[in-house]
């Protein structure tokens, strides 16, 4: 028994072309009575008539009544249920727009979006094949390979009892029925181990027309969160529990029982037992009394699975392929969301180091006492309102120096001991004497502004709030972290600065 929910509304002009046939086919009837009396009268009359005269006439009258019938039952016969989706906010050609919007926008920053502008053309090729996509998703080992094999014999796809045999998702066509292209796509196995990432293999789910999610007994925690992601997109699921040789008909009844019980709720979910393959091991016994122990293959067993996946394939297309592409835009954005997170960590990272150098060369060249202060205010303002800009977030200049401000009035309390650390890096480098104080301001400003840039791009990245007391907390955090290491980085920075700036006097 399998779950499937239709909730077809009363179709009341189906019913009045029902009764319309009904009465047509009796006024029929009644003039082939009428015309049967007549003939009849005829007939009496016309005993003496040759046989191929009667014939037709009563293959005639059954061919009417046949043709009526068969017309009446195709008009009574309900058309294929709508699939009830649960929540898509945009239509998919709303999506399209909106999502090539975006990728415009990125890439006029610079973003690449190579990644998602395949994937978009991957959802074109298959809008312009038709095939439907069936995906075979599920645990390591739970027999998804073996059911391809099942379906398609000679594909011949590698089985192993180890698990992770299959690495990689393959296709393979599979024509079901006449004028119906399918392609079942095998999927690597889930390794819930927690660590691997297994993204690139879920998104594939999401590509589908339908999803059939192979278990091998009741759930475990991971996999009941597996098939709740899978409801989410709204796709024909299918719940396969396989290897069923392993149960007794009273346990396999009972687990179907409670996987239906779980998702009893869930639209467009059945319930399939299974067998995909399997093997066994049998003694064969030769006439002369030797024993052999030979492997057998198990008979596949997907009539179940079949019936279900043939309900979904007489689903409304159209709605299946919006779900389908409603799937592939959901992907380009997480993909189009990942490369402007790159790119933006990368831009961010270029940004901070060029103020770093900038507040060393600021602080190598000031002349006069505190207009080194002077120079790294401007620059710190500036740092802050690039990186505002990189992550499209509204700063005004009054926010901006403000942050500032707070910044420093920090930096006040820690600046004697970053100046004194600094001293002390220095003195490792040979020639200090020569090059002058402005060296330990140099390697204290470098230092500061990579950790206010840090900080502030990492709130930025994680959304937060800027200008927060945690963006406080975390740039003086990372103001003492690994601080001899950069130190020593700073100081040669500002040696090569200053090399630079000698040799182009
Ligand atoms: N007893 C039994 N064993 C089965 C059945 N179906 C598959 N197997 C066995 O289960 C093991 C794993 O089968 P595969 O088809 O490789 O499983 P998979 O899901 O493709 O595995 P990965 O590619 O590693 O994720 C093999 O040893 C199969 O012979 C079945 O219906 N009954
Ligand atoms: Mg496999």
């Amino acid at each position: 028994m399998s779950i499937i929910k239709t909730s077809l509304p009363p179709n009341i002009l189906r019913y009045i072309i029902g009764l319309l046939i009904i009465i047509g086919t009796g006024l029929l009837l009644f003039f082939i009575l009428l015309f049967t009396e007549t003939a009849l009268s005829v007939w009496e009359k016309l005993q003496n008539y040759p046989v191929w005269l009667i014939i037709p006439y009563i293959i005639g009258i059954t061919l009417i009544a046949f043709l009526g019938s068969r017309l009446l039952l195709r008009t009574l016969k309900p058309t294929p249920q709508k699939i009830q989706t649960h929540t898509i906010d945009q239509a998919p050609e709303q999506r399209q727009q909106h999502i090539a919007e975006k990728i415009q926008q990125a890439q006029s920053k610079g973003v690449d979006t190579q990644a998602v502008e395949v994937e978009l053309q991957t959802l074109v090729t298959r809008q312009k094949d038709k095939e439907i996509y069936i995906s075979l998703f599920g645990s390591i080992s739970s027999g998804k390979s073996s059911l391809i094999n099942a379906f398609l014999p000679e594909s011949k796809v590698s089985v192993d009892p180890r698990g992770g045999t299959t690495s990689e998702i393959t296709y393979y066509q599979w024509q079901q029925k006449v004028g119906e292209q399918i392609i079942l796509t095998d999927l690597p196995g889930l390794q819930q181990t927690g660590q691997q990432d297994d993204d690139w293999i879920k998104q594939e789910t999401q590509r589908a027309h339908i999803v059939i999610y192979l278990c091998e007994g009741d759930l475990t925690r991971d996999q009941y969160n597996e098939i709740q992601s899978l409801i989410a997109l709204n796709k024909p699921l299918i719940v396969a529990i396989n290897k069923i040789d392993l149960y007794s008909m009273n346990e396999l009844q009972m687990i179907k029982q409670r996987l239906m019980e779980y998702f009893s709720d869930i639209k467009l979910l059945q319930v399939v037992t299974l067998q995909s393959g399997g093997t066994r091991e049998v003694t064969k016994v030769y006439p002369d009394g030797r024993e052999e122990l030979v492997i057998r293959q198990l008979k596949p067993q997907t009539k179940e699975l079949e019936v279900a996946l043939n309900q979904y394939l007489e689903l409304n297309r159209q709605q299946l392929d919006e779900n389908r592409d409603t799937g592939f835009y959901h992907i380009a954005e997480q993909k189009l969301t990942s490369a402007t997170d790159q790119f933006r960590q990368q831009k961010a990272q270029a940004i901070v180091q060029a103020y770093t150098k900038k507040a060393i060369a600021g602080a190598l060249a000031a002349i006069t006492p505190g207009s080194d202060i002077l120079i790294q205010g401007y620059l710190g303002f500036h740092l802050v309102k690039e990186l505002c800009q990189l992550y499209d977030v509204p700063a005004t200049e009054m926010d901006i120096k403000k942050f500032i401000e707070l910044a420093s009035k920090h930096v006040g309390k820690t600046l004697p001991m970053i100046l004194a650390f600094a001293g002390n890096i220095l003195k490792a480098f040979p020639g200090i004497g020569t090059v002058g104080g402005s060296f330990f301001h140099a390697v204290a400003y470098g230092l500061i502004f990579e950790s206010l840039g840090k900080s502030v791009a990492s709130a930025l990245t994680e959304q937060q709030s800027w200008q927060s007391t945690p963006t406080m907390q975390r740039f003086e955090e990372n103001l003492s972290e690994n601080m001899e290491s950069r130190a020593q980085q700073m100081a040669r920075l500002a040696f090569d600065i200053f090399a630079q700036k000698s040799n182009n006097k």
